[in-house]
Parts: C-alpha cells; structure tokens; sequence
C-alpha cells in the first residue's frame, strides 16, 4: 500500500518543524476576520506546527470557496486537515470529501461508527482517487463516548486498518483507550489526540499514551501570546518524546 501524501506530508513537517502539534482551527463569525486569524496562523505559528485541523465553525462562516484561497496560498508550507466528521451515506460522503479535497485539504475526518460498506466505502474512494487522507474517528474526548462509541472502538480501529485510513481520531482526556488503539494498529495508523488544554487533559498526556499527535485548540487561540503557548507546549512534548525514547 503506498503511503498516502497527506501521510507523507504530516510526518515530514513533523519532523522538520520537530512537532507533534495539530492546531484545531474554530475560529467563527464574520467571514473576513476569520479568514484574516487563519492568514496570521499560517504566517505566524505554522512554523511550530505539523497540520493546521479546520472544522465546521470556520468553515460555515467563510465558505469554501473563500477558504480555498487561503489553503492554495499556504499549502506547500502547511498540511490542512477538514473536520467536519463525515456520517452520511456513501454518495453523499463522496461528494463531502470531493469537495474538501478539492478546496485543497490533505485530508478529511470521517465517523467510524457508520461502517464501511454504503458510508465510509464513498470517502476512501474519493481518498484514493485523489491520493489525499482520511482520518477515522474512533473514540472521543467527551464523557458520552463511552455510551456508544467506546463499546465499539475496536472495531472501528480495525475498519480503519483494513481500508488503508490514514490514522484514527482517540481521545487524550482518556489515556487506556489511546493505549489500546496503539496496541491493535501497531504504526500502521496516525493517531491523534484531542481534549489537551481547554478539555481539561495536560499537554503531553496523549503523546505519553502513545499517540503521534495532540489535537489542541482554544489554549493556543485564544491564548494572550499563542506563539509563547506553543513554544511551552513543544517543550512538554520534548520531554515526554524523551521518556518515551528511553
Ligand atoms: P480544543 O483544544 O479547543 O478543545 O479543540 C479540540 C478540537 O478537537 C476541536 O476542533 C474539536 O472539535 C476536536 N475534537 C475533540 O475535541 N474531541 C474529539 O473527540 C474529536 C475532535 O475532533
């Protein structure tokens, strides 16, 4: 199976910008000063970053027409990654991924829990065609997904697997669970961890569990000085990549 480039692009700028950091970009509201923080963000703290993840809030106040700009003037610098957790229908997943791809995202969030025949099968045809990423949500970072998705995050890591995903979404909030995703993929997935800063869990602890990267948002952006923020950030990251190495 050939790497995908979305993989190939993450790890690469992860390892040039010696970074583990995917920045959750949520910025909302009026549509010029959100694509204006985004510009700033690619100028400004990309450098300490190895994706920059854009979900629904951004990209229903701007559109994707206006985003697209963006992403084509800084993306040979800058993986983009879409979330908007893909849960339909196979066509119409197509058409939600094709159109993400198109605007120039590396990659696109998918739910696991719809399966893959019928829902999933759309985003990684697309995926292939297209040689961009697809990330599986597996489990979450919120207390509810032990109702529904935690029973069932096994399975969903081993859709993921078969179909080739690029990594899996698994909650640092909820260290046992990343353990046991790393367990059953081995390095064959990504795995990246939301639910540091703002959600309550250290910098650091999913990596600690074993992810490759922290998903981390609000205590960056809204941050008196983001830059100082992500410089300590890297610095907790070194130190557990350190442990982690002995
Ligand atoms: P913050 O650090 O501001 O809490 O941002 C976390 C980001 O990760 C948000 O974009 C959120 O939508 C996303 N996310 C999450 O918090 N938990 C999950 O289980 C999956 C996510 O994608």
């Amino acid at each position: 199976m050939l790497e995908s480039m979305f993989r190939r692009r993450i790890l690469d700028n992860s390892f040039n910008r010696k970074s583990r950091i995917v920045l959750a970009f949520d910025e909302y509201g009026d549509k010029n000063a959100v694509l204006n923080r985004l510009c700033w963000v690619c100028e400004h703290l990309s450098e300490y970053l190895a994706c920059v993840k854009i979900g629904y809030p951004t990209i229903l106040s701007t559109g994707l027409s206006e985003l697209k700009s963006i992403i084509d003037e800084f993306s040979s610098e800058n993986v983009f990654m879409a979330d908007v957790k893909i849960a339909d229908v196979s066509h119409t997943n197509s058409l939600i991924a094709k159109l993400l791809y198109e605007a120039g995202f590396d990659a696109v969030i998918a739910h696991g829990f719809i399966g893959y025949e019928g829902g999933l099968e759309g985003v990684f045809k697309e995926a292939k065609g297209l040689n961009r990423g697809v990330v599986v949500v597996a489990s979450m970072s919120h207390a509810g997904s032990v109702e529904f998705l935690d029973p069932n995050m096994e399975r969903i890591v081993q859709t993921a697997l078969k179909h080739h995903a690029d990594g899996v979404v698994a909650p640092a909030t909820r260290a046992h669970i990343v353990k046991r995703v790393r367990e059953i993929a081995g390095d064959s997935l990504l795995i990246f961890t939301p639910g540091v800063g703002a959600q309550g869990a250290e910098y650091g602890s999913g990596l600690s569990a074993g992810a490759d990267f922290e998903i981390i948002g609000r205590s960056i952006m809204y941050s008196p000085n983001p830059i100082e923020t992500v410089l300590e950030v890297k610095k907790k990251h070194d130190g557990v990549l350190a442990d982690r190495a002995c």
